[in-house]
């Protein structure tokens, strides 16, 4: 049974219902709401700091940032360990990426209510089957029978305490070389299961599968795309396809990879650290992001 949180005193709760209150004001306001990929507090701080709507809890660079693939293979306590840093460290809204639920529909009624309780606005869920790979991994994609995942999605929205809280199903019909049919086939079969908003995904390097997908759509739920590969379209292009979400996932990742090897290259080859210094934050940047100064600003009102 549902019930709005934001009457319960609990302030905890309040909280819940706060973030994912706030995902659905961004859901139903004007213009494309923009999400950026994120694995720590650190990152998570960064994507604030740069006037994103709300953060996108990637798999893919959680899974990178603990050094092992993205292939299902770290466990729902993992990733919501993760998450739960992230929104503790920002105000912003956190979307999770759960991968395909991490089981069957009881499973995802756990993870449900691990994840709400836990603060976070809502989460993502797709439609290969267990052990998923990264989308964009060599390798045959499985995809899930449409009422096995339907099953998940009612199992998520009946688990859910506030009414708030975001269920996004995710299409990886594309990604299985299915075509524009199959994928809205599946979008209506998940829109009728109860959920919030269809992420359209794709691999090619044009928009035009996840365009056509949005024409034929019609806006019956919001649509949100990943555009790592048609890393060329604009985001007047998108709001004019009538697509909602834009969710930038995995370039903070990849932009700090680059920055640590070439670091690190360069500090090795050299001797010194002098090649690099001017080019990397200085230490009083990190204490700025950590927020030392509410510490030592406290330390010094106790004193
Ligand atoms: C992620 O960021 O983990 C995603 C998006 O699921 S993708 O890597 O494009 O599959
Ligand atoms: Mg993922």
């Amino acid at each position: 049974m549902m019930r709005d949180q934001s009457e319960e005193s609990n302030e905890g709760r309040k909280m819940i219902s706060n973030k994912s209150a706030l995902f659905r004001e961004l859901l139903a306001g004007s213009g494309v709401v923009r999400l950026a990929g994120a694995h720590n507090g650190i990152s998570a701080r960064l994507v604030e700091r740069s006037g994103f709507d709300a953060i996108w809890a990637s798999g893919l660079e959680i899974s990178t940032s603990y050094g092992v693939p993205d292939a299902g293979i770290l466990t729902m306590s993992e990733l919501l360990e993760t998450a739960r840093t992230m929104n503790e460290t920002v105000g912003l809204p956190i979307i999770a990426d759960c991968d395909t639920g991490f089981g069957e529909a009881r499973n995802v009624e756990h993870m449900i209510r691990r994840y709400e309780a836990a603060g976070i606005a809502g989460v993502c869920i797709e439609d290969k089957q267990f052990p998923k790979l990264n989308s964009f991994a060599e390798g045959q994609q499985e995809l899930a029978s449409i009422s096995d995942f339907q099953a998940k999605i009612r199992a998520a929205k009946e688990a859910q305490k506030s009414r708030d809280f975001v269920l996004i199903a995710r299409v990886e019909a594309f990604i299985a070389g299915r075509d524009v049919d199959d994928a809205l086939a599946r979008a209506y079969a998940y829109a009728d299961a109860g959920a919030d908003a269809i992420l359209i995904h794709s691999k090619e390097k044009s928009p035009n599968q996840v365009f056509g997908f949005a024409r034929s759509w019609q806006g019956r739920l919001p649509v949100v795309v990943v555009p790592t590969t048609y890393f060329r379209s604009q985001l007047c292009d998108f709001e004019a396809a009538g697509i909602k979400v834009v969710i930038y996932a995995n370039h903070a990742m990849r932009a700090a990879v680059k920055a640590m090897s070439e670091t690190l290259a360069a500090i090795k080859i050299s001797g010194s650290t002098e090649c690099v210094e001017h080019k990397i934050a200085p230490v009083s940047e990190l204490f700025e992001l950590q927020e030392m100064n509410r510490l030592l600003e406290r330390n010094t009102l106790a004193a």
